[in-house]
């Protein structure tokens, strides 16, 4: 009868280990193995590299839009790492890094922003989805495959990545509705970047976080520093455990920001103030980690150039590799609608052909070109896999 607050099983946390200052809170921190930080210092360094790499060929007409991850490496680098071989991560679009540690060729990354369908291929044996563009569609499918991993009794677990703007989506809220009633092994990881397009944090949601929406569904939620590696490995390892020892799924909102550009569409100057980039500039992810890398004696000055060297070396070999295979028949994007080709289509490619022909545009695409090798085998002609499985780590 009386009136009062309801206690809700459910809680909503804070982490932040390593914060913007560089201040470490040492009750907290992993004391991740020297091995697997540098690890983890060195992907984000790759996603860093790739972006800046991905940006000039879109502006040089080598591949088509992008969608940068600048500033946001730390949210996805350290989290993907959590998960075993046999996990699934399901991704969004904003992990270049989260594809390169579970095996992807970089290259076939670059495929997906070239427009190519087989940049949407995982390689054998991973179990990854592809880059989802429509937005939080994935949510969905995480979990359901979350649902069958529980079906079929393994000791799985799901990883999901989906944007802040996407918790407004249909899509997402009926996955977590699904997980939290068949309590599933699955953690949405929310990349709260500020910003969907133009669309500011404050106008997607009356939420004061995103991460209260899991007390609606039934589970916790956690808010972290995305920008902190420690916090988001730590909060991303917790909740995977969880999931796997039977605890059911957890939303982690790492609050992030995208340091550039929406996608190489878009001209952010026309809604967002420079005062604001300068403002999360200064909270670097990549920055932020090397100086504590570096403080803790596991990183100097060389190591972080030998990094950059192999890094810029193997960003480069990818590039190499994906425009070996970019000989491309402008004809091809008839082909890839229907099973059979209906005569209107049939109609506009006779068309579309003679033009080519009559422009001199013409391409003659060698047979057994690299591209069409590379749809045979699964990338067969890829570079061999990383390891998808984190080393062990001490103390975490
Ligand atoms: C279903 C759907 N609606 C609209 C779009 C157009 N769109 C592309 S990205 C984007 C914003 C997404 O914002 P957020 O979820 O915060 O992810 P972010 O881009 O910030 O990583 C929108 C609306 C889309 N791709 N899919
Ligand atoms: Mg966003």
């Amino acid at each position: 009868m009386p009136r009062k607050t309801l206690k809700i099983k459910s809680k909503v946390e804070y982490l932040s280990i390593l914060d913007g200052k560089g201040k470490v809170d040492e009750s907290l921190d992993p004391k991740l193995d020297p091995e697997f930080a540098i690890y983890i210092y060195r992907l984000m360094v790759v996603a860093r590299r790739l972006d800046e790499r991905c940006i000039n060929m879109q502006r040089q007409g080598r591949i088509g839009t992008y969608g940068p991850c600048r500033g946001q490496e730390a949210a996805h680098c350290a989290s993907t790492v959590v998960m075993d071989a046999d996990d699934w991560v399901i991704h969004a679009f904003r992990e270049p890094g989260s594809f390169y540690h579970r095996g992807w060729p970089l290259e076939t990354v670059l495929k997906f922003w070239g427009g190519y369908e087989e940049g949407c291929e995982p390689p054998e044996g991973v179990n990854d989805t592809p880059i989802a563009v429509p937005i939080a569609t994935q949510t969905l499918h995480a979990m359901g495959i979350a649902w069958g991993m529980k079906l079929r009794g393994k000791n799985n677990a799901v990883l999901c990545y989906c944007g802040e703007g996407g918790t407004s989506e249909g899509d997402f809220h009926e996955a977590m509705n699904f997980a939290g009633v068949y309590h599933l092994p699955v953690v949405f990881l929310i990349q709260n970047n500020q910003w969907a397009i133009s669309v500011p944090r404050d106008k997607q949601t009356a939420s004061e976080t995103i991460a209260q929406k899991a007390l609606a569904y039934g589970f916790d939620g956690l808010q972290l520093d995305g920008n902190d590696p420690l916090s988001v490995y730590v909060g991303t390892k917790e909740a995977v455990d969880r999931a796997k020892s039977g605890g059911g799924p957890s939303l982690i909102e790492a609050v992030t920001y995208r340091l550039g550009v929406h996608t190489t569409a878009d001209d952010p100057t026309k809604y967002r103030k420079q005062a604001e980039v300068e403002k999360w500039e200064k909270l670097d992810p990549i920055p932020r980690f090397e100086k504590y890398l570096i403080q803790r004696g596991m990183l100097d000055k060389k190591k972080v150039e030998a990094i950059e060297k192999s890094v810029l070396a193997e960003v480069a070999a990818a590039v190499d590799r994906y425009e070996a295979s970019r000989i491309v028949d402008p004809l091809d994007c008839f082909d890839h609608l229907f099973s059979e080709m209906t005569p209107e289509l049939k109609e506009q490619r006779a068309e579309f052909e003679a033009a080519l022909k009559r422009e001199g545009l013409a391409v003659d695409v060698p047979k057994n070109n690299e591209r069409e090798k590379s749809r045979v085998g699964n990338n067969g002609n890829a570079a061999p896999c990383r390891r998808v499985q984190a080393p062990s780590t001490a103390g975490a």
